[in-house]
């Protein structure tokens, strides 16, 4: 543990009551409003959830995977516009400088990410280039000691208040695919950056996404993150494998969340004369909704968990993301079947949940990616004729032994 028991289950009962208490009863607002309010985004500064990733040593709380992971549980048991605001300072948008960016960018920009003061974003996906990332076109020429990025990001993330961008461009054009990538660190205002309209989404409404543009967009050479070329996909892969997992922990945390309002709901509600709790079709919703959430719950658990040890956890958190994303899907179906005409009615919120999770099975990796990642890690394993480490064999328990 990062930090001492009590003093995480401490910050943990107090992120608990902020999100019943402040989140939760404005979700219909931010919802139309497409905003969250200031007063709000100050609270959650103050809370320090802008940093809780990232190291004590740059001014966040430094939680391990596990921590994390319990702390997006309990993020997931309201609307996840709240969480999106802060999710790429401790995701997406800081990790690649934690993981491989040089002592110079981390002072430069990690206490200023872990504050919230400065808004991250992560620049992978272009028009041409979704899930095959490594096919991305924006180019980064070197010219003296700067370098000229040209290219189209789409689809970013917090890119209307970001203040820095991990951008993904290619430095060597004569390398078509991942090797020619690097990853570099641009601050929002420089000239030839621009930022597409904000898109109009199925859901997740008051979390906003935009194109960002670069036109002969100078950037000096010590932007470039690492300080070394080449290195940029296999970066955004690590990012990508950490990143699965806490969106995972968060959709537990809605299920839950969902699976709670279907409960309340059907024991209020009465029809033919008694709770429609009490029929069993109802229950066999109830029960499945419960036993998924608790499965995908102890699978990020056991994932994170590995993690912390140090363990390649790339097969696992693929899992974690394919079943966890499916799972809060079908959770959300489930939660509009059981309110009937209520949960298609805006009022009871279901309907809106229902449009938010469908996002989890798209972003950071479609399921169709991780099933490609699962299965072709196992091929390679499996190819290499090695075992896997002690590690990996305790992160992938509930294999048969003869797997591992
Ligand atoms: N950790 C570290 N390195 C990794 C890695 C991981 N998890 N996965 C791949 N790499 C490395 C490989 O080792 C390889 O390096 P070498 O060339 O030195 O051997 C390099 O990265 C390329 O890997 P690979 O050949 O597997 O790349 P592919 O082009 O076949 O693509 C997928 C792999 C499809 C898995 C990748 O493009 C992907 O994840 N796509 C989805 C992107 C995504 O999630 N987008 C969401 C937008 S961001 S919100």
């Amino acid at each position: 543990m990062a930090l001492d028991t009590e003093t995480f289950d401490h910050l943990l009962a107090t992120i608990s009551r902020f999100v019943r208490e402040r989140l939760v009863p404005l979700e219909h607002k931010v919802a139309e409003d497409d905003a969250i309010p200031d007063a709000i985004k100050r609270e959650i500064r103050e809370l320090g959830l802008f940093g809780l990733s990232i190291p004590q040593d740059y001014g966040g709380l430094g939680l391990d995977m596990e921590e994390e992971a319990r702390v997006a549980f309990e993020l997931g048991q309201t609307a996840p516009a709240f969480r999106s605001l802060f999710g790429t300072n401790n995701g997406i948008g800081s990790q690649g400088i934690i993981m491989d960016g040089t002592e110079a960018q981390k002072q430069a920009y990690l206490p200023r990410l872990a504050s919230g003061e400065m808004i991250s974003s992560f620049a992978l996906t272009e028009p041409g280039a979704g899930s095959d990332a490594a096919s991305l076109s924006t180019s980064a020429r070197r010219d003296g000691d700067s370098y000229i990025l040209n290219g189209t990001k789409r689809f970013i993330t917090n890119a209307p208040h970001a203040g820095l961008f991990t951008v993904f461009a290619r430095t060597d054009p004569n390398q078509p695919g991942a090797r020619g990538v690097s990853a570099f660190l641009v601050e929002a205002g420089r000239p030839g950056l621009s930022l597409g309209a904000i898109d109009k989404k199925m859901g997740q409404h008051g979390s906003h996404t935009s194109d960002v543009i670069f036109e002969d967009c100078r950037v000096p050479a010590e932007a470039l993150l690492g300080g070394r070329e080449g290195q940029g996909f296999r970066t955004a892969m690590k990012v990508l494998d950490r990143g699965r997992l806490h969106i995972s922990a968060v959709c537990v945390g809605i299920a839950e969340r969902l699976t709670r309002d279907s409960l309340a709901y059907a024991m209020e509600r009465r029809q033919f004369g008694q709770p429609i709790a009490e029929f069993e079709l109802i229950q066999a919703m109830l029960a499945d909704s419960r036993a998924e959430a608790y499965a995908a719950r102890c699978m990020v658990l056991e994932t994170a968990r590995a993690k912390d040890r140090g363990a390649d956890v790339s097969t696992e958190a693929a899992c974690c993301k394919m079943f966890a994303s499916e799972m809060v899907g079908r959770v959300a179906d489930r939660a509009v079947q059981i309110h009937g005409g209520a949960g298609y009615i805006a009022d009871y919120g279901i309907e809106r949940f229902y449009r938010d999770v469908r996002l989890f099975r798209i972003y950071e990796g479609t399921t169709q990616i991780q099933q490609l990642v699962i299965a072709r890690n196992m091929i390679r394993q499996a190819g290499s004729g090695k075992r896997a480490s002690a590690d990996q064999a305790a992160a992938s328990f509930a294999l048969p032994p003869t797997w591992r």
